[in-house]
């Protein structure tokens, strides 16, 4: 492992893990392997249910666009967040988790020392130039003693990863195409954000960042 602020390019080599705080672990070029059959699914799964800007509770709209596969999908809305087994654009059930998807997410979490994890919901978010997520927790799942799995694609983008507390300061970490963090245990409620996008090309992904976000919500 590669302690926090020694990621120089000798360390943040796929296969190098970084820890970012007490079981909650970057696992750089986890998924890179990968790149190409995810983004066709990704693709597949926005054909269905396309991505789309939430408004927040307080009726904001998010600077990332939305969509989700699996049993439950993750919406925002002026009632709140939460997890809705039909998409509400089409009033019809989430695209399903493809299996390469699940078993991503399986050996990740593995790998990061919570094995037996099993996501039923799978939120892709995508970023554009200047998009965003402020600091937050992930608290609308049933059982939070299941991790979170958090998979980066296309441009890279500065992870903000903090403490219990809101006010407890982030340590900041670049998220390059095919790096997962994976996050549960005692950092389960750690507050967490993403910073503005920079403009640029990636070489599969055009002028945009991908994430997949697994989780078991129900
Ligand atoms: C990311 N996303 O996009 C991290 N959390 O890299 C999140 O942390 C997240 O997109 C809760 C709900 C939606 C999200
Ligand atoms: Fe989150």
């Amino acid at each position: 492992m590669t302690p926090l602020g020694c990621s120089g390019d000798l360390f943040d080599a796929p296969g190098a893990t970084t820890p970012l705080a007490p079981q909650a672990l970057l696992l750089h070029g986890f998924a890179l392997d990968l790149e190409a059959d995810l983004g066709e699914w990704i693709g597949a799964i926005a054909a269905r249910s396309p991505f789309r800007h939430m408004q927040t509770p307080g009726g904001q709209r998010m600077s990332v666009a939305m969509t989700s596969c699996g049993a439950a999908g993750w919406i925002s809305d002026a009632r709140g967040y939460r997890y809705e087994a039909l998409d509400p654009c089409r009033g019809e059930p989430w695209p399903p988790l493809p299996e390469l998807f699940s078993a991503l997410a399986r050996r990740a979490a593995t790998t990061a020392g919570f094995a037996g994890f099993d996501p039923d919901a799978c939120l892709i978010n995508r970023y554009q130039s200047g998009a965003r997520m402020s600091l937050h927790q992930d608290r609308d799942e049933r059982d939070l003693a299941q991790p979170i799995v958090s998979v980066s694609l296309g441009l890279t983008a500065t992870f903000l990863f903090g403490g219990a507390r809101r006010s407890d300061r982030p340590v900041r970490v670049p998220l390059r195409s095919g790096d997962v963090v994976v996050w549960g245990g005692v950092s389960r409620l750690a507050h967490h954000g993403v910073g503005p996008v920079a403009a640029g090309a990636h070489p599969r992904f055009g002028q945009y960042r991908f994430n997949l976000t697994f989780r078991r919500a129900r």
